[in-house]
C-alpha cells in the first residue's frame, strides 16, 4: 500500500487544490503560500520522503517532473524571462513536506540563489 502524505491526499483530490497537470507519474498544483506570481508544485504520485530516498526506480517519475516544469512554465507564460526550480531535502534544505516536490517560481526576479553566509 502507498504511504499517504499531504501530497497524496492532494493527489488523489481528497483535499483541496488548483490542480494544473496530472498524468500517470505526476502531479503539478500551485503552491498555498505562493512565494512569487507564479508558485507551483511538481510531485511524483508515488511519494519519495526526501532525495536521500531517491534510485534508479525514480528515474521515470523524476525526468518527468523536468518535462512537466519545463512546459507548465511555457504554458504560464513565464519560460522566457525565466524562473528558478528548487528541490529542498531534510533539514538544512529546509524541506517541509516529506513527500518529494520540486517547486516552480517565476513571474518576477527570484533573487539571489542563497542568502550568502559568513565564513563558508
Ligand atoms: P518545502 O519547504 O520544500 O517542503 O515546501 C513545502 C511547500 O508546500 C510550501 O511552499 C508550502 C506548500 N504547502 C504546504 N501545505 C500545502 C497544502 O496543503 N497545499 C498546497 N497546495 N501547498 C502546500
Amino acid at each position: 500500500m502507498t504511504e499517504e502524505t499531504l501530497f497524496t491526499r492532494i493527489i488523489s483530490g481528497e483535499l483541496p487544490s488548483d490542480m494544473l497537470y496530472k498524468d500517470d507519474l505526476v502531479s503539478a498544483f500551485r503552491d498555498i503560500e505562493p512565494q512569487r506570481p507564479t508558485h507551483i508544485l511538481i510531485v511524483p504520485n508515488a511519494p519519495i520522503p526526501t532525495m536521500n530516498e531517491v534510485s534508479s526506480e525514480h528515474e521515470a517519475a523524476l525526468g518527468r517532473m523536468m518535462v512537466v516544469a519545463s512546459q507548465i512554465a511555457r504554458e504560464q507564460g513565464i519560460a522566457e524571462d525565466g524562473y528558478r526550480l528548487i528541490i529542498n531535502c531534510g533539514d538544512h534544505g529546509r524541506q517541509e513536506v516529506m513527500h518529494i516536490h520540486m517547486h516552480l517560481l517565476g513571474g518576477a526576479d527570484t533573487g539571489p540563489m542563497i542568502t550568502p553566509q559568513q565564513g563558508v
